[in-house]
């Protein structure tokens, strides 16, 4: 049974792909399941040898860049053309990352400065304010994502976290790839749909979750109705119409724009997106995008297309990943 709602899946997305446009280069892996993700290996299909390998091609189109519908900083909503672009099925795995590192002797921001950002569920006694639940643990890195004593023995297949920009920069040229900008990223997301429609998407018709994101009190009670507490491995929930897993939830994800907080008015040039933007703090903040498993419905409410944060560019944290793109025709 288990084989052949996979197999169904399967023919669908493609089907789904082909009528769109978009191709899936990795044909050697179907997500989209629990048993489907904890079978994964944490390696796309074509990993070493094709340049496009775990990626989907995104054709080229128009769409509404933010919402009139959200924050203030979502706004406003700004008629944006994207060109065609390859982009990742998947967040970028420990699996992933870990090829980097063998290949290259990187040694990410957190291993030297040292530290990260680590989430802890406050204790009953404790003051809760926001962010409070942040902590900058000394030993917290990509191979202990949650502080010293954590490890990613057996998670070969979450994402990689703990990662600032200059890393995940790092791997994607190590591939020949880029970083998403916001606008690319966005429009990945929507997937053709409007905001409104990309928002249901975190749960179907019946209720069920469908993506990793926070259910209980934010942030003492995490029920884990959507099967995961904390990080998911990836694609262990349904696709986007296009193909794309865990654009919302499970971790936020790195892009090139510099952050203010809201879209600038008239069609924005993304060749210009790093040049003249005011920053009114010494380290600049980058847009990161799609929420986290942190993001409940009273708290965050931002495991949304539209949704963004600015985050400093050299603060790693253990709800913070990535995943890269490709330009069409390198
Ligand atoms: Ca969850």
């Amino acid at each position: 049974m288990r084989l052949r709602r996979s197999l169904l899946l399967a023919i669908a997305i493609l089907a789904g792909a082909a009528a769109a446009g978009w191709t899936l280069r990795d044909r050697g892996t179907v997500f989209g399941t629990r048993a489907a993700c904890e079978a994964y290996a944490g390696l796309p299909a074509g990993w070493g040898t094709d340049p496009h390998a775990g990626m989907v091609q995104i054709g080229g189109g128009s769409f509404g860049f933010g919402s009139g519908r959200g924050y203030p900083e979502e706004r406003p909503q700004v008629d944006t053309t994207v060109a065609a672009f390859w982009i990742d099925r998947t967040e970028v795995t420990n699996a992933q990352f870990a090829g980097f590192v063998a290949a290259t002797g990187y040694v990410t921001e957190a291993e030297r400065h040292p530290g990260a950002m680590v989430f802890r569920v406050p204790h009953g006694d404790e003051e809760v304010t926001p962010g409070s639940w942040w902590h900058l643990e000394a030993g917290a890195d990509w191979r202990h994502p949650d502080g010293p004593g954590s490890g990613i023995a057996g998670r070969a297949h979450e994402p990689v976290v703990d990662v600032t920009y200059a890393d995940a920069l790092a791997y994607a040229r190590w591939l020949g790839r880029e970083l998403p900008s916001e606008a690319q990223w966005e429009f990945a997301a929507r997937a053709g749909r409007s905001d409104a429609e990309s928002d249901r998407d975190l749960r179907d018709a019946a209720g069920r979750p469908q993506a990793n994101f926070w259910q209980g009190r934010f942030p003492s009670q995490d029920t884990a109705e959507d099967g995961f507490a904390g990080r998911a491995p990836v694609g262990c929930f349904p696709p986007s119409p296009n193909g794309l897993h865990d654009m919302v939830g499970n971790v936020w994800e790195w892009t090139t724009d510099l952050y203010i907080d809201r879209h600038a008015q008239g069609a924005p040039s993304l060749a210009d997106r790093d040049a003249g933007v005011p920053q009114p703090r010494k380290v600049p903040r980058r847009v990161i995008k799609g929420g986290s498993y942190l993001c409940s419905a009273d708290y965050c409410v931002r495991a949304r297309a539209s949704s963004r944060q600015g985050q400093e560019a050299d603060l790693p944290a253990a709800h913070l990943g990535f995943r890269t793109i490709a330009r069409v025709g390198d």
